[in-house]
Formats: structure tokens, sequence, C-alpha cells
């Protein structure tokens, strides 16, 4: 792969780290929300260091975005490897009643070892933790049924810690996304900046976008993305040859964008992270 690095480490972010550190101390557990089409690229590399002692929910984000044998496929993966996956989707609401419930499940546990200690009982206190944009303030909307934290289709919309109650049972820590300070995989960065995981000044759009497109023409064939549904969309017959991505791309500029590649670049890009090109599993395991 050749493209310039991408790098986004902005300041709220290493600000958030530091508070998190502050705000782990006082949880007992992390739900760590993972996006479904790269639950791998979504995983933070100090996860281990930040659940140590607490107990993790594993919950991946974004179902409705992915393929019923994506889900099914990751979900053997995710039990091979000893871990339960939650699999939800934060904007309509599915799979998050059994989070809910996971959540509480791990508070009777430690309220039952409180008791046995001769301490009160309390609500089980709860980290959401994960990327930028993955969901995590979305998922905390629907856990306390009404749009209490600020959630929008953009990175870094969380900047500070805030506690919120569900119910007498549950409280949750919404958090900043959070990211590794050093891209070091950078087909994961790539990744990250096609789902609008890290910041737009963090990567140049049109070389983004091309890398998108060669990634879907080489998926044909493999995974669910349908060339169809982009002919259909777009006018013109999706290339076959990754080689021929930027051609297409600049015939659909010069139809819908004055020419204006950049421009067209964003308009797929939004498009797929509107999930208007189809289900689209950027990784499998
Ligand atoms: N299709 C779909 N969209 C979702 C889902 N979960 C969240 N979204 C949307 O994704 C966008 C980002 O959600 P947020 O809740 O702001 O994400 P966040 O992880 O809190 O992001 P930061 O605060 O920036 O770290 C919002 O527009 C949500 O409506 C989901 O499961 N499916
Ligand atoms: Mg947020």
């Amino acid at each position: 792969m050749s493209f310039p690095t991408i790098q986004w480490y902005p300041g709220h972010i290493a600000k958030a780290e530091q508070q998190l550190t502050n705000g782990l101390d006082k949880v007992d557990l992390v739900i760590e929300v993972r996006d479904a089409r790269i639950p791998v690229s979504t995983s933070h590399p100090h996860l281990k260091k930040w659940i140590q002692g607490k107990q993790h929910l594993l919950v991946i984000n974004r179902r409705d975005m992915v393929s019923g044998e994506a889900m099914h496929s990751w979900d053997k993966w995710f039990r091979d490897q000893g871990q339960t996956p939650w699999w939800c989707d934060a904007k309509r609401g599915t799979g998050v009643k059994q989070i809910q419930q996971a959540a509480i499940r791990a508070g009777d546990h430690l309220n039952q070892r409180r008791l046995s200690r001769g301490m009160r009982i309390r609500p089980v206190r709860a980290l959401v933790l994960g990327f930028p944009n993955v969901g995590k303030s979305a998922l905390i909307n629907r856990l306390v049924r009404q749009k209490i934290v600020a959630s929008a289709r953009r990175a870094g919309v969380t900047r500070t810690l805030r506690w919120v109650r569900v119910g007498q049972d549950l409280d949750l820590l919404d958090a900043p996304g959070v990211l590794p300070p050093r891209l070091d995989n950078q087909k994961s960065a790539l990744l990250l900046a096609i789902c609008d995981d890290i910041g737009m000044g963090a990567y140049d759009v049109q070389v983004v976008a091309v890398e998108f497109l060669k990634m879907l023409a080489l998926l044909e064939n493999k995974v669910e993305v349908s060339n169809q549904i982009l002919h259909t969309r777009y006018g013109i017959p999706f290339p076959t040859e990754p080689d021929e991505c930027l051609k297409w791309l600049s015939l659909l500029a010069q139809r819908n964008t004055s020419g204006q590649i950049e421009r067209m670049a964003q308009r797929v890009l939004d498009d797929f992270r509107k999930s208007h090109l189809g289900l689209i599993s950027l990784e499998l395991p």
C-alpha cells in the first residue's frame, strides 16, 4: 500500500486518556464497544491493562451494517478465543436490553461480594470505552432511553467524561473515544479513516476513497458487496480491477460533481458510512 501516513491523536483524546486512568479507579466493569465492520482495527492495544481486575463486556456495535454471515463468523471466532461478544445496533436499539442485563448480572456478582464483606450494595459502575465514533454515546442513550449525551456522525463528539444513571442498578461513564497515540498499523489506520473513526483532517479524502474502492473491487465474489449496488447507485459499471478505481471515481466526478474528484470521493465515503452501499465488512476473521 502506498499512501501518505495517517496519524491522528488530537489534544482532547490525550487529555481524555489521562482522565480515563482516574475514571478507571471508580469502575467495576468496562463495556468495550467495537465497530462490527472492523472489529480488529477497533480493538485498543491498552485494553488488557485497562480491564485488569475488572469485569469486561465486549460489545460489537453497528451489527446492522454487516451481513448475518459476517456476524456469524465473527461470533464463532470470538467464542473460539474464549470471549462472548454482545451484538448490538445502538441506533435502533437491537441487542441493548441484553447488554443491560449482562451489565446488571455483573453487578449482582459484585454486590454479593460486597455483602459478604459486610459492605452496602450499590449500583454497578461501568465505563463505556472504545475508539471514536463506534457508537458509545448512542449505546448509552439507548440504555437510558433518552438522548442524554451528545451522539453524532463524526469522530470526537464526546469531549469529557460524564456519569449517567440507568435505573437503580447501573451507573455508566461516557468517555471520549480513545485510540493509540501512534497508528503503527497503517492498514488499520486506513480502515479507521474509511469508517469515519478518525478526524477528517488526518487523511486525504480522495486517497482514502480510492483505497476503499480498491478493497471493494477485490472483495467482489468473496463477500456480500455487489457490483450491482454500486452500478445502480452511480450509473457506471463498477470495475473489477482495482487499478481502474481512480478512473471510475473520475468518471463519477465528471457526471456528478463538475469534475471535482475530491467532492465525489467524499460522497462515496459518506454513502458507505450511511449504509447506502449495502452490507460491507472491511475485516473478516
Ligand atoms: N447504523 C448504525 N449507526 C449507529 C450505531 N450506533 C451508533 N450509530 C451512529 O453513529 C454515530 C456515532 O455515534 P456516537 O454515539 O456519537 O459515537 P461515539 O462512540 O460516542 O463517538 P465519540 O464520542 O466521537 O467517541 C451516530 O450518528 C449514531 O447515530 C449502530 O449500531 N448502527
Ligand atoms: Mg461519544
